[in-house]
């Protein structure tokens, strides 16, 4: 049986603060800024808002390099800014979740400073410092962000590992000095007033001892050494202990950011017997479209693969855990341009993909933009991108490597994190209102009909749809803690499935696809509708027909009865 709790019946809505809404027109999203648009989420009925990082930061990888946990990033504001945030929030009855990166720092942070200054320096073992071998790296990890995972620093002679950017070094959780830093300071934010943590690549805490070398069959320069870090051999312990020094002191939300997590693995992490987190953020969805060589190698996705994937979630936590549900976020692109047509059908589809997702039992994220259908962005110069991950790749494969720049270029227009972090558009002026400046990266050209004024005014809009979908969950017990189902396993274009909880049932149908597809209830499946809850298509109201018919182009419907 599910335990109840606010945190399962709440929304999230995700602000990547650069991109948000900028107040003093120096082209860069801020927390007044945010602060200024908290009405507007209010009105879109979320609960949460989970901030990517506010602290100072040099920015190498907008603000997930951190070089002070206790203060905030210049160009956001001041901490009184943030306080006037926090404060505002609560008065709306909105919580706040904060970013947590603490499996590294930026290298200029303090502690990192000390640590490269001598091997007897006290900080020195708060980071993975390791001689090299035979006069090249400790091991051959590859770093996400290309090119391999260790910088050698002459200071000290030695290698420190960095699993993301050179300027992102890991911190060495096996410290338990460095442990206790963490938790000080996650108690010191906890008593400011925050609602809980999302916690980055969590997972990536306990390396295995050695560090050994990846298996390389390929016999490449640099591989990844996941299998060496993701979920290590004393993961579970050090959350436990973060559980029960920080996180069971405080009524809070935790989902942990987990690449590389399984079924088997997320059920340890969210069984909350075990005290460890609430939720996870798992990758396995976001998988599907790419091909064995990662995720610049494009595969068009099998709606098949989708819904074993999902199922797999869904019945593996059910009872256990609790999913977190999203298809979009600042790392990822644009979901109505993944998984839909972003052109004829943007609107369908982003109210199919809305529905898909928020008829799941889990917490449903938004991610900014979202609500309003926006889409990814071509450039059409590489120097208009400003992501390192997309900068280090194309440097690697197309200046240093000798791939063919179109192909590399089409990857990057599919998979590129800034497809995320174009400015949300607020409305048809110029910049889309983000800025009065010059914005620090440039605005999807489309914002002169996708934006928030027009969606806002626009009783049709997406933003009125999923008004509607978050109204309904916080109204129908059943589309928080209902049992899923899947139907139709084997269909290609029609995703359907059934939640059922005390006596009633959901029956929610999504074409996947641009064409008109027939619909048959199955045999096997006992369903008498009652109601039609939510469309993104008018339909005439009966719900005569609900068990054949036929589906427009990104039809969604919800059906709820017996
Ligand atoms: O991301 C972790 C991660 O492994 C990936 O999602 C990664 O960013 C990427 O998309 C690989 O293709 C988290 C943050 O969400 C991301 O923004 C940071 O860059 C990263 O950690 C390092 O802090
Ligand atoms: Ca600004």
């Amino acid at each position: 049986m599910t335990h109840k709790a606010w945190w399962k019946e709440s929304i999230v809505y995700q602000i990547y603060p650069r991109s948000f809404n900028d107040s003093n027109g120096d082209g860069i999203g801020d927390i007044k800024g945010i602060t200024e648009k908290l009405d507007y989420l209010k009105n879109l009925g979320i609960n949460v808002i989970w901030l990517s990082p506010v602290y100072k930061s040099p920015n190498d990888d907008n603000g997930y390099d951190i070089a002070d946990y206790k203060a905030i990033m210049d160009e956001f504001g001041t901490m009184e800014d943030w306080e006037e945030l926090l404060e505002e929030m609560h008065k709306r009855d909105l919580k706040l979740i904060m970013d947590l990166v603490v499996n590294h720092s930026s290298d200029e942070h303090e502690w990192f400073k000390e640590s490269r200054k001598s091997k007897d320096n006290p900080y020195r073992d708060y980071y993975i410092w390791r001689p090299g071998k035979d006069g090249k790296e400790p091991n051959n990890w590859e770093s996400t962000f290309s090119g391999p995972a260790w910088e050698y620093d002459e200071n000290t002679d030695e290698y420190f590992l960095h699993i993301f950017s050179r300027k992102q070094p890991d911190l060495n959780w096996e410290n338990p000095k460095l442990r206790q830093e963490i938790y000080d300071m996650m108690k010191w934010w906890l008593d400011k007033g925050v609602d809980g943590f999302r916690m980055d690549v969590i997972n990536f805490i306990s390396k295995v001892p050695g560090l050994p070398d990846a298996p390389n069959p390929e016999g490449k320069k640099y591989v990844g050494g996941g299998k060496y870090f993701m979920n290590g051999p004393r993961i579970h312990e050090f959350l436990r202990e973060m559980n029960e020094e920080v996180i069971s002191n405080y009524d809070v939300m935790t989902v942990g950011e987990m690449p590389g997590v399984d079924v088997e693995e997320a059920k340890k992490y969210t069984d909350p017997e075990r005290k460890e987190l609430q939720m996870v953020f798992q990758f396995e969805h976001m998988d599907l479209d790419s091909g064995p060589n990662g995720k610049w190698d494009l595969k068009p996705l099998d709606l098949r693969d989708l819904k074993a994937s999902i199922t797999r979630w869904q019945k593996g936590l059910q009872g256990v855990g609790w999913n977190s549900l999203y298809l979009n976020n600042h790392d990822q692109p644009r979901m109505v341009s993944r998984f839909g047509n972003d052109k004829e059908y943007r609107v369908e589809t982003a109210k199919m993909l809305g529905t898909f997702l928020h008829m799941l039992q889990g917490t449903p994220y938004v991610f900014q933009g979202e609500e309003i259908g926006m889409t990814n962005i071509k450039f059409d110069s590489i120097d208009e991108y400003k992501d390192i991950e997309i900068l280090n790749m194309y440097k690697e494969k197309v200046i240093e490597g000798n791939e063919d720049p179109d192909k590399v270029m089409e990857s990057i227009y599919v998979k590129g994190r800034d497809n995320a972090r174009t400015p949300v558009q607020w409305d048809a002026t110029e910049n889309a209102g983000f800025t009065t400046g010059e914005p620090w990266i440039k605005v999807n050209p489309n914002y002169k009909e996708v934006n928030a004024e027009q969606a806002v005014n626009d009783e049709n809009s997406i933003y009125h749809y999923y008004r509607e979908l978050i109204q309904l969950r916080k109204t129908h017990p059943i589309i928080v803690y209902g049992d899923y189902d899947l139907i139709l396993d084997e269909h290609e274009q029609i995703y359907a499935y059934t939640r059922t909880y005390e006596g009633e049932k959901l029956l929610v149908l999504t074409n996947f696809s641009e064409e008109e597809v027939k619909f048959d209830l199955p045999s096997d499946v006992s369903f008498e509708a009652d109601e039609l809850l939510i469309s993104n298509y008018p339909q005439n109201g009966g719900v005569e027909d609900y068990n054949s018919f036929t589906l427009k182009p990104y039809e969604a419907r919800v059906y709820k009865g017996k």
